[in-house]
């Protein structure tokens, strides 16, 4: 199997921590909804999807034994790459933060970097990004960086200098913008950031909150990078018009990229991309 530059990594975001189920009562979080909703997201054009659950209440949990059994059922249920999420909510302590790799996903979430995240901070000091950091290599996870902000891409670049390449050698980021706090989710910010990168960077995607969403996408796809998309970063498909299943606004992305004459990747050429294995 060939990677073709026109590939195109659709990442599919589809719970997050920060909406409540109700507020928004077609948020996936049950496991049966996330399988269903990673389901339809595959089918869509996805080929990842990065995951946050919840408990029996909806609330945003990090219990290790329901990320193992979330991350089992989605292997049997689906091709995709498994990446859970590392970030949780901003209520996480971080040594549950660093728990989660317990779960064996393929992929974890790393942001590289505190940021203000509304009205409050997202925690990610430098110790923790580097206790993080060599987990993942020693557990064989591979690490997407998220970047909030300029500064995180600097921080990216002090990472690798100290440590070295992640696990399977590739390094694949994640700009995430237009959190109130961080980047602005905007065509410029998206070419100063990728401008920025270090030159180990093999790949990168960008995914815009809320009203950015389009802007980001769009700015992306023109410049060669990959997207993520879903309801952890925007609930809307226009003004007053809300989204109804993730699979919307992975088949959004879709379309756009058919214009764009960019190929969805399935999930065996994304895990080439990413050098992820398949457990
Ligand atoms: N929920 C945010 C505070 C991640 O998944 O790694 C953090 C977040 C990033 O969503
Ligand atoms: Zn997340």
């Amino acid at each position: 199997m060939s990677l073709t530059a026109d590939g195109l990594l659709i990442t599919v975001a589809p719970t997050g921590a920060e909406t409540s189920k109700q507020d928004c009562p077609q948020l996936p979080t049950t496991l049966e909804e996330l399988v269903e909703t990673a389901q339809r997201c595959e089918a869509a054009g996805a080929a990842m999807i990065h995951v946050h659950i919840r408990d029996d209440d909806h609330r945003p949990t990090l219990d290790v034994g329901r990320l193992t059994a979330t991350v089992e059922a989605l292997r049997e249920s689906t091709d995709l790459v498994v990446q859970l999420s590392t970030g949780g909510s901003v209520h996480d302590p971080l040594e549950d933060r660093l728990k989660v790799l317990d779960a064996a996903p393929d992929s974890c979430s790393l942001t590289m970097g505190t940021t203000n995240f509304g009205d409050d901070v997202f925690l990610n000091p430098w110790p923790f990004i580097t206790d993080l950091y060599r987990l993942s290599q020693d557990r064989e996870v591979v690490p997407e960086f998220e970047l909030f902000d300029l500064g995180h891409v600097a921080s990216l670049r002090r990472l690798l200098d100290k440590h070295g390449l992640p696990y399977g050698g590739r390094v694949h980021v994640d700009l995430v913008m237009g959190v109130p706090g961080g980047m602005p989710g905007t065509a410029d910010a998206v070419v100063a950031a990728v401008n920025a990168l270090p030159a180990e960077v093999t790949s990168w995607s960008a995914t815009g909150i809320g009203r950015s969403t389009l802007a980001v996408a769009l700015a992306a796809l023109s410049k060669g990078g990959h997207l993520r998309v879903g309801m952890e970063d925007v609930l809307t498909l226009a003004k007053g018009v809300p989204v109804e299943h993730n699979d919307q606004l992975v088949q959004r992305v879709v379309d756009l990229a058919g214009i764009a004459q960019r190929r969805p990747m399935r999930p065996a050429e994304a895990r080439l991309l990413l050098q992820t294995t398949r457990r």
